[in-house]
């Protein structure tokens, strides 16, 4: 009997988990080829991060107009953004009314949560199972589940005794929370619990905030757009976006070329004036290339916003614990501000450093320090993500042999330019760990890693290839380039989620190699090259 009349053939072409900014795209690409898919998405509508992160003071940090996408001349004419950093609220607004606009809703399904997928030999699909027990098949499985989307809670005892509202700012309620003359709690100061903080700071009735590690803030100078200035942009979005294709983080923001030693003391603290004055990322990424790079000229970097913080908080001694002692100036993700150190000029607004007094449990009626026990309202975990590997770690895969994706990842990820892995054939990790886009203004790279996808599809079409995966050498490469990424800047330095540290996650305390830090130029660049040369070090079948 011939066993091939025995395969049999998946249901879908392409099944895409996830309908956040990467997912929308890559299914507006995907039916453009013709193709039979389905998006699964756990929330109950599109958006990924913007749909569920509804805490008070989400916004972007990135220029509205730089993230918004490039593909649709026609879009980009049409929608006109209110801020420079659009709030959440605007932004999901602007990711439905893409899906709408591109008729893509109805190959969308909601509140589906995928369980676990298995790679089938002998059909060369995958079956993908919902917590429900639903399955799908697919010849190809495009994972766009986010960086960010693991949330992560303390490993606190009590955190489910608390009588009072508490949430992740991940999970922030869809209903209104009423915050008014509460007393409330975040837990947590990187860019999430610095947006909620500044935000509610004057609306609540008491704010402590329980802070480890104190990050280096800066301020984001939002405003709004007016009319004048969205037909400006609208007229120059080529312009803008070329400036973005050229820049290492797919911002408009690009390093001075010039080096902190080639340029006089008064020029460069006219430089650094005018970038703490300037809008957006230009504090962080535009600045003397050799700040993120050299100690010393960080360390001069680092001293100029330490004062910068004095200056705007008005006791003295609290200043000094809002200024990071334990690393230099953007070798963690700078969390941009509006009048974040001012918050805690106001009498309702207090800081607890828990290095001296440590959170011991969470109470019925709060928090229970080394010192005392606070009693709150409300209680926000601002306290991060398991990022980058923990959504795929949260989905049970299996490859070829029974490979567990999780077991080969257990030392950190192992994949070929971010986009694939071996032993995992037809699994297309867009925006995975290792890739470029995690390191860019995230649409600019994303951009880039669907186009690149949807080509390789529509080659595997060409040529009747069924099947793909990298080969184990491919692999071991990138990871050695993606190692050597890590050595360009000070970003190992720090202890952070770009450099795969969590606290609340087993085994995530060394140094993993998550993302490829050699900016989007060279990694497009680099996925242009393995093209070009019929996409080498993949293996076909
Ligand atoms: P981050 O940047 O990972 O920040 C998490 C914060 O929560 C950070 O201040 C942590 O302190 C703190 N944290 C985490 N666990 C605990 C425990 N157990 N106890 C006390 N404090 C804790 O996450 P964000 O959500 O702010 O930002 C994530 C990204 O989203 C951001 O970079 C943007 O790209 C958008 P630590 O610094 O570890 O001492």
């Amino acid at each position: 009997m011939n066993s091939s009349a025995k395969k049999q053939a998946p249901q879908h072409d392409a099944i895409i988990i996830g309908a956040g900014v990467c997912g929308i795209y890559q299914l507006y690409k995907l039916l453009e080829l013709g193709l039979n898919v389905k998006v699964l998405e756990a929330g109950g509508g599109p958006g990924g991060t913007w749909y569920w992160n509804r805490y008070p003071g989400a916004r972007f940090d990135s220029e509205s107009y730089t993230y918004g996408y490039s593909f649709s001349k026609e879009l980009l004419q049409e929608w006109n953004w209110s801020e420079h950093f659009s709030g959440q609220p605007e932004t999901l607004r602007y990711l439905n009314h893409v899906v709408d606009k591109f008729d893509l809703r109805e190959h969308m399904q909601f509140d589906c949560h995928v369980k676990s997928t298995a790679f089938d030999e002998s059909n060369q699909f995958w079956t993908v199972t919902l917590d429900d027990d639903r399955t799908f098949t697919t010849r190809f499985l495009m994972t766009a589940i986010g960086m960010l989307s693991a949330p992560t809670m303390p490993t606190l005892e009590g955190t489910d005794a608390f009588e009072g509202q508490s949430f992740h700012t991940y999970n922030w309620p869809h209903e209104p929370v009423d915050i008014k003359n509460k007393k409330v709690a975040v837990i947590g100061t990187g860019a999430t619990g610095v947006q909620v903080i500044s935000e509610i700071a004057d609306k609540v009735g008491e704010l402590t905030v329980f802070q480890r590690r104190p990050n280096w803030c800066a301020p984001l100078h939002n405003s709004k757009i007016d009319d004048k200035t969205m037909a400006d942009i609208k007229a120059n979005y080529d312009e803008i976006f070329e400036r973005c294709r050229n820049t290492p983080g797919g911002f408009i923001h690009g390093p001075d070329r010039r080096k902190y030693s080639e340029v006089s003391k008064q020029d460069r603290l006219a430089l650094w004036e005018e970038l703490y004055a300037a809008s957006g990322f230009g504090v962080w990424i535009g600045n003397f290339r050799d700040v993120l790079v050299k100690e010393d000229v960080n360390a001069e970097y680092s001293k100029f916003i330490a004062d910068k913080i004095r200056q705007r908080v008005n006791d003295p001694e609290l200043a000094e614990e809002l200024i990071p002692k334990d690393h230099g100036f953007g070798t963690r993700r700078v969390p941009l501000e509006t009048r974040y150190y001012e918050a805690y000029n106001r009498d309702n607004v207090s800081l607890v450093n828990i290095n001296d007094t440590p959170i011991e449990r969470v109470t019925k009626k709060g928090i229970k320090t080394s010192e005392r026990e606070h009693e709150f309202d409300i209680i926000i975990y601002a306290t991060g993500f398991d990022a980058i590997t923990g959504a795929f770690d949260r989905i049970d895969i299996t490859g070829t042999h029974g490979q567990k994706l999780a077991d080969k990842w257990i030392d950190g990820p192992i994949t070929y330019l971010g986009l694939q892995s071996a032993g995992f054939p037809n699994l297309i990790t867009l925006a995975g760990p290792q890739g470029g886009s995690v390191s860019t203004n995230f649409p600019r790279g994303i951009e880039e890693a669907v186009d690149w996808a949807t080509d390789l599809i529509t080659y595997m079409n060409k040529h009747g290839y069924k099947r793909i995966e990298p080969s184990e050498e491919a692999e071991l490469e990138w990871g050695e380039d993606v190692k050597h990424t890590y050595s360009l800047s000070l970003i190992p330095t720090a202890k952070s989620w770009f450099t795969g540290y969590n606290s609340n996650v087993p085994d995530h305390d060394k140094l993993r190699y998550l993302i490829y830090n050699g900016g989007a130029p060279k990694y497009r660049e680099r996925l242009t090259q393995v093209a070009e040369h019929e996409y080498e070090g993949f293996k076909f079948e």
